[in-house]
């Protein structure tokens, strides 16, 4: 007989059922390489590692506005969800984290900073708001080759905004009306800073007006409303209609990295409140209640989410190290350019 489900209207922002139910899985994927990361780290097997863990729903509702094989991605340090939106597997990412020969930037780069050309994704900079001047000569690369319908995404952090790279940027964009978008994933710390000690203002999205551009807020925990946000954003910047800032207000949950204690800086009763808001369970009883998924095909999701993860980690482990032959290799011009030899 035929299972009745009671589902409750969704306001779904034009997305399909298998759309939704894809940004549930980005989320679940992003929260199982998170905690592999951790693991992975205090395991001793690999040497650093950030986590997204809070930042799902922003991450999972901006990659759904950004269309894999023609908009461009400029990510930072903490876009899991992101990267793996545009294309970025998890085989990727573990390899990364382990630092091995087959990684896409070649076992060179810290984890979390991954690249891949073939799918538009900008590499990442440590050097926090680094990559925004280069995010906007992309697109204004894009505009000076008439590519029309593409857009850049560009993401940071709330901290970031402090920085002059990203001012140049957005005036820059705005000044010469850019295909991109700069989103501000606001989780209300830099590493031990809050946010009141980084801005005079509560919504990072009033720092648009001074350079003349629009600046939306959504709720980052609540991918949908992300999506909403972000697809009128990269709509626009697609159609030529200029850069916009958009603001995702969310939270990190877990210390900045695995070298950071946050219980130095944050109290314990700011996490638990915040707990109560946690993107991933929220948005699972979306789903459920809307009739999307139930009890036994959530089950199995995290279940095939936590083989790709084994498997992913398995695989990644047994891959050799780059060789030291090869040591300056994307380093200098020319892999047998050795400087100290001249
Ligand atoms: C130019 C520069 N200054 C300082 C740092 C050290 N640093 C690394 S991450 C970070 C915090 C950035 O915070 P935010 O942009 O809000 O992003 P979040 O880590 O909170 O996601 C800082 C200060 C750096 N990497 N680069």
């Amino acid at each position: 007989m035929a299972k009745t489900v009671t589902a409750r209207a969704l306001d779904r922002g034009g997305l399909s059922d298998e759309q939704l139910v894809a940004m549930l899985w980005n989320m679940l994927l992003q929260r199982q390489l998170d905690n592999r990361g951790f693991q992975l780290n205090r395991q001793g097997k690999i040497p650093f590692a950030l986590g997204s863990e809070g930042h799902e729903a922003v991450q999972a509702g901006a990659a759904m506005a950004f269309v894999r094989g023609s908009d461009i991605l400029a990510p930072y340090y903490r876009d899991l969800g992101l990267v793996l939106g545009a294309g970025i597997t998890p085989l990727d990412l573990l390899t990364n984290m382990f630092a091995r020969e087959a990684d896409l930037s070649g076992g060179r780069q810290f984890p979390n900073h991954y690249t891949a050309r073939d799918r538009g994704v900008l590499s990442i900079s440590s050097i926090i708001a680094a990559h925004c001047p280069h995010a906007a000569g992309v697109a204004y690369a894009l505009n000076y080759q008439g590519e029309s319908g593409r857009a850049v995404l560009c993401s940071t952090g709330e901290g970031a905004t402090s920085e002059g790279e990203w001012h140049e940027a957005i005036n820059f964009s705005a000044i010469h009306k850019l295909p991109i978008v700069f989103l501000v994933q606001n989780n209300g710390w830099a590493i031990s800073t809050p946010q009141s000690k980084q801005m005079a203002i509560v919504d990072v999205a009033d720092k648009a007006a001074g350079y003349g551009l629009p600046g939306l807020i959504c709720d980052g925990t609540d991918p949908i409303a992300t999506y909403r946000a972000m697809k009128v954003a990269m709509d626009r910047a697609r159609s030529g209609g200029g850069p916009t800032l958009v603001e995702a207000k969310c939270y990190r949950f877990l210390a900045h990295s695995t070298d950071d204690d946050d219980r130095t800086y944050r109290d314990r009763e700011e996490l638990a409140r915040q707990r109560a808001d946690d993107p991933v369970p929220k948005y699972e009883r979306v789903l459920r209640e809307s009739g999307l998924i139930d009890d036994e095909s959530l089950a199995k999701m995290k279940a095939d989410i936590l083989k790709l993860a084994n498997d992913a980690t398995d695989d990644a482990e047994v891959l050799p190290y780059p060789s030291v032959d090869d040591m300056t290799t994307h380093v200098y011009a020319g892999a047998a350019y050795e400087p100290w030899l001249e």
